[in-house]
């Protein structure tokens, strides 16, 4: 497994908070690091919030960990994580912060990424890489107007959604911008997305190496692959950036592509399964 590393970049995203700086080795909970010190981190912008959970210290705040907590999901997809001084541990190891910094959720975040691929086309051909002559395979990608990052169209699951509800919603919202279109458009948009993302796979669950990760909340995701073998269905649509994205488009797969969090390796499991260049 590999170490996180999104999560340890010196400066907390949206803070002037500076992480407490490790080494790969240093990560594991089970290294022992006596000095290891990191500043603690809560953002205002969840006080009061309604999808945030309180703050640890709220005495009527009674959080079910591990558990199916009411309708918030506080189960890893990583097994039981552990409690220390009455906090929920990363279960990927040190991050060098504590709190829960911007993530609303003590523990895990659990969140639902849709990967939409086609294949590139010119002149109803395949267009094969030609160091691998594999073909190259194409996905949907939003630029996040948090960090400007290009990334998948992912967004949480809301208390008591499922994931399949999740990955069309997000994909609606950010890649069709369902939110601003008309009546009429975001119906039609819905239906055909709802038939297309009948045949999904699912190619990760699990753990996602996030900015925003701290040692007490971290980011999780279930990502589903939605391929577009002939390029009638999605690779058709007419895609337009909406919510938390600022732009959208269809980017060629390929090793170098440097997107947020752990985003890539989920690619990565998807040019596999389909046999196109990497
Ligand atoms: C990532 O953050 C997940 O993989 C997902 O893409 C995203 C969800 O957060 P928001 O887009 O709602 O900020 O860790
Ligand atoms: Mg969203
Ligand atoms: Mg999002």
């Amino acid at each position: 497994r590999m170490v996180h590393t999104k999560c340890r970049a010196t400066k907390y995203p949206f803070s002037e908070v500076t992480r407490f700086k490790i080494s790969d080795e240093q990560v594991p909970w089970t290294v022992c690091v006596p000095e290891y010190d990191p500043p603690e981190y809560n953002s205002k912008v969840l006080m009061n919030k309604p999808w945030a959970d309180p703050p640890l210290e709220d005495v009527s705040f009674k959080p079910k960990w591990n558990e199916l907590d009411g309708k918030i999901n506080r189960k890893s997809h990583t097994g039981t994580y552990r409690i220390l001084n009455e906090r929920p541990l990363n279960p990927q190891g040190r991050t060098g912060i504590k709190g829960r910094g911007v993530l609303g959720k003590w523990g895990p975040n659990h969140a639902a990424d849709p990967i939409l691929t086609r294949w590139k086309m010119e002149q109803d051909k395949k267009v094969l890489n030609t160091t691998t002559n594999l073909p190259i395979l194409q996905f949907c990608a939003i630029q996040r107007k948090d960090c400007k990052q290009w990334a998948l169209p992912g967004g949480m699951v809301d208390p008591g959604e499922k994931v399949s509800e999740t990955l069309q919603r997000e994909f609606l919202e950010e890649a069709l911008n369902s939110l601003d279109a008309s009546k009429e458009q975001a119906e039609a948009d819905s239906k055909m997305v709802r038939d297309f993302f009948k045949q999904g796979v699912e190619v990760y669950k699990g753990y996602v190496d996030d900015p925003r990760n701290t040692d007490n909340a971290w980011m999780e995701t279930v990502a589903y692959n939605f391929h577009d073998e002939d390029g009638h269905h999605v690779g058709k649509f007419d895609l337009k950036a909406g919510d938390d994205a600022q732009s959208v488009q269809w980017m060629d797969v390929d090793k170098n592509i440097d997107l947020y969090a752990s985003h890539s390796n989920f690619i990565k499991s998807v040019a596999d399964r389909l046999k196109s260049h990497w």
